[in-house]
């Protein structure tokens, strides 16, 4: 059974998708800890971050750097909160969560 993210990956599930290329892609999450939580993945299903071979685990950090640029402009939030957490979904993942205080969350 592939992972949730792969089922978003191949659209057998919906999601809301914001940027993606051949190896990568982001989209909204679906439990947001503020409006505009972005999930960063890379299309190979792999589990734990730091599997990932040296290339992937580069190209997904530039990926994330972009999307995170594109989401800062279009939120106009004091900065990009970036997490990896990976405890629910064993495909690799990166949080980008837009804030303008620490008051936005409560981890
Ligand atoms: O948490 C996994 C994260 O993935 C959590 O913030 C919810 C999100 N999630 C789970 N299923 C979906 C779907 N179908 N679309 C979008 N976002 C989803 P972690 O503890 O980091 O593994």
């Amino acid at each position: 059974m592939s992972s949730i993210f792969s089922q978003i990956i191949d659209r057998k599930i919906p999601a809301y998708i914001v940027a993606e290329d051949d190896h990568h892609i982001a989209f909204l999450d679906i439990m947001p800890l503020v409006k505009g939580h972005l999930l960063v993945v890379p299309k190979k299903e792999v589990d734990y971050i730091f599997d990932l071979d040296d290339e992937l685990y580069c190209s997904l950090q530039l990926f994330a750097k972009k999307v995170a640029i594109a989401q800062e402009k279009a939120i106009r939030c004091t900065r990009i909160g970036v997490a990896v957490i990976g405890l629910d979904v064993p495909h690799v993942h990166i949080h980008l969560v837009p804030l303008k205080s620490m008051d936005d969350i409560n981890f």
